[in-house]
C-alpha cells in the first residue's frame, strides 16, 4: 500500500519560538498534518492509486471533482512535508545562498520587493490556502497563491517555497494578523538553504 507517513519535525517542537509556537507546531503538525496523512492514504486506496507518486496523484486529481477529497488530503500531506523543511531557527532575513539571492534579485528587482510580494501573496488570498515562490522553466521566479490544499504541482512549475496562511497556521501565536505571520516568516523562520536547494534540483 502507499502509506503517507507523517514525518518527524526536523526540529524540536520549541525550537521556533517565538515566530511559531510549540503549541502551534504541537497541534499543526500532530493534528492536522498526521489527518491529512491518514485520510490520504485511505483514498489513495480507495481511488486504487496506490503504487503512484504523490505529485502524480495530485496531477491527476487536479479539476477533477470526483478528487476533490484527494487534492484536499493528499495535496495538504504534500504542502506539510515541505512546509516544515521551509523553516528552521534563526532562519529568514535577506542573506541568502548565491544562487538564489541572483534569482531573487533577477526576477522582482530586489530582495525587498519579493518580500513585499510574497507578504501580499499570503494577505491576499481570501479564506485558507498557501502562498508560494515558484520558478518556471526559464528558472524566472514568481509569487503565486493556492486556495484550500491545492499547490502548484499541476502549473508545471517548481515549487520552491510555500507558507501555509490557514488560520490554524497562526491563530495561536498571531490570532487575526495574518499580515504579522507572514513578515515573520520571512525574517525569522525562511529557511533559505532548503530553498535554494529546491531551486537547483
Ligand atoms: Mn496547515
Amino acid at each position: 500500500m502507499t502509506e503517507l507517513k507523517l514525518p518527524e519535525l526536523p526540529y524540536a517542537k520549541d525550537a521556533l519560538d517565538p515566530y511559531m509556537s510549540a503549541e502551534t507546531l504541537e497541534f499543526h503538525h500532530e493534528k492536522h498534518h498526521n489527518g491529512y496523512a491518514v485520510n490520504g492514504t485511505k483514498l489513495i486506496k480507495d481511488h486504487n492509486l496506490e503504487g503512484q507518486s504523490i505529485e502524480d496523484i495530485i496531477i491527476k486529481a487536479h479539476d477533477n471533482a470526483d478528487m476533490q477529497a484527494i487534492t484536499n488530503n493528499v495535496g495538504q500531506f504534500w504542502n506539510h512535508v515541505h512546509f516544515w523543511n521551509w523553516m528552521t531557527p534563526n532562519g529568514g532575513g535577506d542573506k541568502l545562498p548565491g544562487s538564489l539571492e541572483a534569482a531573487i534579485n533577477g526576477s522582482f528587482g530586489s530582495y525587498d520587493a519579493f518580500k513585499d510580494a510574497f507578504i501580499a501573496g499570503g494577505n491576499g488570498r481570501f479564506g485558507s490556502g498557501w502562498v508560494w515562490l515558484v520558478a518556471d522553466d526559464q528558472d524566472k521566479l514568481s509569487i503565486t497563491s493556492t486556495g484550500n490544499g491545492e499547490n502548484p504541482i499541476p502549473s508545471g512549475n517548481k515549487t520552491i517555497l510555500g507558507c501555509d496562511v490557514w488560520e490554524h497556521a497562526y491563530y495561536i501565536d498571531y490570532r487575526n494578523g495574518r499580515g504579522n505571520y507572514l513578515k515573520a516568516f520571512v525574517d525569522n523562520l525562511v529557511n533559505w538553504e532548503y530553498v535554494e536547494h529546491l531551486y537547483n534540483s
